[in-house]
């Protein structure tokens, strides 16, 4: 049989499944659980094909203590696993031990464009007041990964927070062409699932800033592993104005810290934003604030509880990641190698 590009067999119509990816570049936030955690549990228990990944290739892109990366690959995992992923339903992994991740985004990096990745505003934000040309050759590849990271599997659908958009657009562009350079209709152009209350949870010291796990204040975050009092504290000293919340959601759209405060609350109380202010309209921050780190912890202690009990056993989750690598690898094998035959790359053929 031809193994000539030209007798590569292409899917039309691809099978509706799912992949998503967190940094373990730190502790998981309030917005890590609102804007991904959250909804990989809800796209699981829709039954949909899950697959899952702590990217830790990616949180390499920056200094990354290696005992403190182990850690935190472990404790992600936990945060997926304590917060509804089942790891014998969605795959659960970390993306290292899958090597075609790494050779599928070299290939990319030759798709993609410089003057793609020349607009990307996440390198641009976090290389910001900062000497971008001391930053990491990977930083700057790293969308291209994250093309590579999706497409590897020829998942269809990516549940992200608002912050990865962009990236998400490059990755439709790099699926396109990749099938027009080659004449195939080889990778799927992806749709991203940007849904929900809190696609984008802003930082609690600023409502114009995305709260983030590497932003050197604590007090700007609410961490996976903080304590009930840890939470409620930090929502007590949360920044606000002095006015009390509107009747309607249009007064809230020249107050970035309440509109946050509000789209948490919908968030993790299931409602909409609307219904909030419907509920709460009138109230001062001394009679909200109480009210949303009542539900804060209501919703985040058991997780926390149970993430803590997952840490005890390491070689648990250990195991858990390598079976979960071993069934990622078996899909993303073969994707890999029919990428190589459109390519032209001669593969070896040793079983
Ligand atoms: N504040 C947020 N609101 C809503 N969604 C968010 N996500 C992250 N922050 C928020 C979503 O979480 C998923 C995993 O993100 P990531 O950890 O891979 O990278 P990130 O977006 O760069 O997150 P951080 O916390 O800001 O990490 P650092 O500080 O290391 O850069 C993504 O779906 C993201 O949208």
């Amino acid at each position: 049989m031809s193994s000539e590009p030209s007798a590569v067999q292409t899917p039309n119509a691809f099978t509706p499944r799912i992949f998503s990816g967190i940094q373990p570049s730190g502790g998981l936030t309030l917005g890590n659980y609102l804007g991904a955690l959250k909804r990989f549990v809800e796209k699981q228990d829709e039954g949909i094909e899950t697959i899952y990944c702590m990217v830790d290739m990616h949180a390499i892109t920056t200094w990354q203590d290696p005992e403190k990366l182990r850690h935190q690959t472990r404790e992600g995992a936990a945060a997926f696993i304590a917060a509804g992923i089942d790891p014998a339903r969605s795959i659960l992994f970390n993306q290292s031990q899958v090597p075609a991740h790494a050779e599928l985004g070299w290939i990319f990096n030759c798709v993609a464009r410089l003057g793609w990745m020349n607009r990307m505003t996440q390198f641009k934000d976090k290389t910001a007041g900062k000497n971008a040309e001391a930053a990491s050759l990977g930083l700057y590849a790293y969308p291209s990964l994250m093309a590579a990271d999706i497409l590897v599997y020829h998942a269809t659908m990516v549940p992200v927070g608002e912050d990865q958009k962009q990236h998400l657009e490059l990755t439709r562009d790099i699926a396109i062409k990749f099938n027009n350079d080659y004449g195939v209709n080889f990778f799927p152009v992806v749709e991203p699932l940007i849904e929900g209350a809190a696609t984008r949870v802003m930082s609690l010291r600023d409502g114009t800033k995305k709260m983030s796990k590497s932003d050197p204040s604590d007090q700007s975050r609410i961490n996976l592993t903080d304590s009930a009092d840890q939470i409620a504290a930090k929502i007590r000293k949360a920044k606000t104005d002095a006015e009390p919340l509107p009747d309607t959601l249009d007064g809230l759209r020249d107050r970035p810290e309440a509109r946050n405060l509000v789209n948490i609350y919908a968030a993790l109380s299931g409602q909409t934003a609307a219904e909030v202010i419907a509920e709460n309209a009138g109230a001062q921050f001394g009679t909200f604030k109480p009210r949303l780190a009542d539900l804060a912890v209501a919703k985040l202690s058991p997780i926390t509880d149970r993430m803590n009990r997952l840490m005890q056993d390491p070689a648990e989750i250990d195991r858990i990641l390598g079976d979960g690598a071993d069934r990622a690898d078996s899909l993303a094998r073969p994707i890999l190698d029919r990428t190589k035959d459109i390519v032209g790359m001669i593969r070896s053929r040793r079983m």
